[in-house]
């Protein structure tokens, strides 16, 4: 009895205590299991206002604050459990072109980051933290890394190379791969490797690990009649582009095949030499009459070799475009500066090379 009696009587204090402060919230209050988070978020250089953030904690049974940033891109939980919290964002948000400084755009931006206060901080109880948002598509995954289009000659020597830059083996079955004459609702060739989509697991392609489909999967610096040395070998690719359609379109019997889905296309598939626009789909959006849903694009590209250029896709697939000054038929290549590098912004994530990688990245 005597222990019981001296327990509560702390208990009961602490209660009085927290009552009396909660009256007052501008003092800054120092029980413990009280936090004062201020957050403020931004995306690239610039502080966002209006965006929803949701903070959840599973430290006492998944208690999870929403709120809203201020002008100043600032929001404020205040008189919250003392925990670890995780801190997401998804929101349409207005950003700064990176196509015309004058103008803005609207994208989808995300984050995803944990908030641990620490209690060695003068003020335990008042965290102030900035989150980070990324463009919706930055986030590490299966990436369109390299995609060789302007040849050494008139051959189809073109590939297009893919890289998970993700922590999670990733599968291509069912996967697309999408040419963009304008606009999602305008493909242009659609062809699909095989398996099943979204639950297929025969196509593993494990972190960090580069797959190339080539166009045609033959050896293009060796061909009879028409050696050009300073092509590309792409006997050994992963994959090629084969339209079962087009008996004229070369078929390495050793490299597996994505097959075209479209009805009446007769034609291997198309990569513009020096403009197009590249998709890789998680293969959920099959029907292409009506365009391609947005939610099924991976990754990405667009590239054109003029600097007036017009959009050919939707910012929030790609904020900018690639290979301006690529030029048709030297064998250049255009590839992410970085291996597998993407803040969806062709215009920064990738830099002409010399010569093609294919299985590799640039030094
Ligand atoms: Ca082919
Ligand atoms: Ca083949
Ligand atoms: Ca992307
Ligand atoms: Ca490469």
């Amino acid at each position: 009895m005597e222990r019981l009696r001296a327990m509560k009587t702390p208990f009961l204090l602490l209660f009085l205590i927290f009552m009396a402060l909660s009256c007052f919230r501008e003092q800054p209050t120092q029980i413990d299991g009280a936090l004062t988070l201020t957050l403020y978020v931004k995306f690239e250089d610039r502080f966002l206002n209006s965006i929803p953030v949701t903070i959840k904690t599973y430290d006492y049974n998944s208690i999870s604050f929403g709120g809203v940033t201020d002008s100043c891109g600032a929001v404020f939980f205040e008189d919250i459990p003392w925990a670890e919290y995780l801190t997401t964002i998804k929101s349409t948000a207005i950003v700064a072109s990176v196509l015309d400084s004058n103008a803005m755009d609207t994208v989808t931006v995300i984050a995803s980051t944990l908030i641990t206060p620490t209690e060695t901080s003068i003020n335990e109880n008042i965290i102030i933290d900035t989150i980070y948002t990324i463009a919706s598509g930055a986030q590490p995954g299966l990436k369109i890394n390299e995609l060789y289009t302007v040849k050494v000659s008139v051959i189809c020597d073109q590939f297009i190379e893919l890289y998970n830059s993700s922590e999670d083996t990733v599968y291509l079955d069912g996967m697309l791969f999408v040419r963009i004459y304008i606009m999602l609702e305008w493909p242009s060739s659609i062809f699909q490797f095989p398996g099943e989509p979204l639950i297929g697991r025969e196509y593993p392609v494990p972190p960090g690990a580069f797959v190339v489909v080539a166009k045609d999967a033959m050896d293009h610096t060796n061909i009879p009649n028409f050696p050009l040395p300073e092509s590309v070998d792409l006997s050994h690719a992963d994959w090629e582009f084969k339209n079962s359609m087009d008996y004229g379109d070369y078929d390495n019997p050793d490299v597996p095949n994505l097959d075209n889905i479209e009805v009446g296309c007769r034609t291997d598939f198309g990569i513009g030499l020096s403009t197009d626009v590249i998709l890789i789909t998680d293969g959920s959006d099959v029907n292409y009459l009506d365009g391609i849903a947005i939610e099924s694009v991976i990754d990405g590209v667009e590239y054109a070799t003029s600097s007036t250029h017009i959009k050919d896709i939707e910012k929030e697939v790609d904020r900018g475009f690639g290979g301006i000054g690529l030029t048709k038929w030297s064998g250049q290549s255009l590839e992410r500066v970085a291996v597998g590098f993407d803040s969806n912004n062709s215009t920064v994530d990738f830099v002409i090379i010399d010569h093609p990688t294919p299985g590799y990245q640039h030094e």
